[in-house]
């Protein structure tokens, strides 16, 4: 059984407390690591680390903090391997996922931000022939990153990149459920030789280790990714301290398919947005929208396609789909099976490939389920499952669509489908939604804004953006006559 540590001012560490939680294999559903239970001895010992590698860091060179980005990246990808199987044993996500994308998004997020540090700049603006305004970005000083189970290593880095580019020091608590790829990237740091107390990563539950690191009074600002609640918790927890606060929280993702659109690339996609990662992803189109025409059509090939997955052991490379996070996570989704048929719902599991091997029959698997016949305002339309549940209604033209997309409290992400230019166009400055994709989903370009609207979420992270959010904007004004 392996014992993992706290990563604090360059050095692994065992926790204050001595305790330790479990961490479970979602595959088979065995314990198969300890991680230490924190404690705030702990987040105070991490954010003091921060504290005094504050100074140093944030006045070194952009060049040189680049460099160390781009050492971190070198590891990741040196120990792509390592860390997908580490991921897919954590998540119970299929291996080939957690090479492809989470393992191979890391090593981009730290590259993009590496670059991304020797390109940063800020405004002048000459008011007049004697007056000249310029803005100042100043990092902030020790910062909180708060990241979630289900794309651990790549929400990680996707915070502590912009963070550390833009001379702040962090200290990072990920997910309590999920542990395991933060482990090896504060091994990763310590081997590139990253200045000890620049990143600290802490482990432990979110209302002890989490909650004492976003009240800390020394943190400055805080980068939440996680469940919509617990968002609000900590805006609330921390109300009149005045941090800066960016919450990327949860989705119920409008995926919308018109009667004119390349039918085989929709279902096709629209089976990957809705049970990626066994539909564990914020943006997953988990609210299928189909336009009365094709409906009939469509559902049965997304029904034809689901049943071509093969779920099984995530370890093996043939899987597409595996297992839910936790036992916990998958009593939650089944309740809204239940909840699915007394709302008057008709549930169409994918009756495709179960290739269960023994060490796989305690674990958390779920099969994809349609569900269909559903109101727009039932329960199971309106509440993120975050799970392999989708849901398909019929639509009549673009101002239904637009009014069943929209009668939700999430905005984060919208997937439209259709050939008609002037139609994408309208429904994407229609649709209450941070991200619009029209014919693709999920294809991102680091450069761009990322986050949600309503419940989906508070700011926007990605390119310079992320990084003016980790900074203190300060205008000077001067008069030079
Ligand atoms: O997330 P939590 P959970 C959604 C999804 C899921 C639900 C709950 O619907 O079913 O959220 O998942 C830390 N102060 N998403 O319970 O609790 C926690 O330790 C500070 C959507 O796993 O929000 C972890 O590191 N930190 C989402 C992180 O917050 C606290 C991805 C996220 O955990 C804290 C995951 C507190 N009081 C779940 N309480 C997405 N947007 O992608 C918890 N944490």
């Amino acid at each position: 059984m392996k014992t993992l540590k706290n990563y604090i001012g360059g050095e692994l560490c065992a926790p204050n407390s001595r305790q330790y939680l479990d961490n479970f294999e979602p595959a088979t559903g065995q314990v198969y690591s300890q991680i230490p239970d924190s404690d705030e001895q702990d987040i105070h010992h991490a954010v003091d680390a921060a504290r005094q590698a504050f100074p140093d860091w944030s006045a070194c060179r952009a060049q040189q903090r680049s460099r160390c980005l781009e050492q971190l990246a070198d590891a990741i990808a040196e120990h792509h391997e390592q860390l997908a199987q580490a991921e897919s044993k954590d998540t119970g996500k299929p291996i080939q996922l957690s090479r492809k994308v989470d393992i191979q998004r890391a090593q981009d997020n730290l590259r993009f931000f590496a670059h991304a540090a020797t390109q940063f700049s800020s405004e002048s603006h000459a008011t007049n022939s004697r007056t000249l305004n310029y803005t100042l970005r100043q990092p902030l000083g020790p910062v909180a990153c708060i990241s979630p189970w289900n794309l651990p290593l790549y929400l990680l880095t996707w915070k502590i990149a912009p963070a550390l580019a833009a001379g702040n020091t962090v200290v990072a608590k990920p997910s309590e459920v999920t542990p395991y790829t933060a482990y090896l990237l504060s091994q990763l740091c310590i081997d590139i030789g990253l200045p000890p107390g620049v990143l600290n990563i802490v482990h432990g539950s979110g209302d002890q280790a989490g909650a004492t690191l976003t009240t800390h009074e020394a943190i400055k600002a805080i980068s939440f990714t996680g469940g919509s609640q617990t968002g609000t918790a900590i805006q609330r927890a921390v109300l009149g301290q005045h941090k800066k606060i960016s919450l990327e929280l949860g989705g119920k993702n409008p995926f919308i398919v018109f009667a004119d659109c390349d039918l085989e690339r929709a279902v096709d996609t629209a089976c990957r947005a809705a049970f990626s990662n066994q539909g564990q992803i914020c943006l997953c189109g988990s609210r299928i929208y189909v336009e009365e025409a094709i409906y009939d059509d469509f559902v049965a090939a997304l029904i034809t396609r689901m049943n071509q997955l093969t779920i099984g052991d995530p370890s093996n490379p043939k899987v597409d789909f595996g297992a839910l996070v936790s036992a916990q996570h998958k009593t939650k989704v089944q309740s809204y099976l239940d909840l699915a048929k007394s709302e008057g719902g008709e549930l169409l599991s994918a009756t495709g490939h179960l290739d269960l091997p023994k060490r796989c029959q305690q674990g958390y698997f779920l099969k994809p389920t349609l569900v269909t016949g559903l109101k727009n305002q039932s329960r199971c339309n309106q509440e993120e499952i975050f799970g392999p549940v989708a849901t398909v209604q019929k639509f009549l033209n673009q101002e239904d669509v637009l009014h069943l997309a929209n009668d939700s409290a999430y905005g984060l992400a919208a997937s439209i489908w259709t050939q008609d230019l002037k139609r994408a166009h309208q429904l994407a400055a229609d649709i209450e939604a941070g991200i619009v994709w029209v014919n693709c989903w999920l294809l991102r370009d680091l450069r761009t804004p990322f986050g949600g609207m309503k419940a989906s979420g508070l700011g926007r992270e990605g390119g310079f953006e992320a990084m003016r959010f980790f900074t203190e904007t300060k205008n000077v004004c001067i008069d030079y006559k």
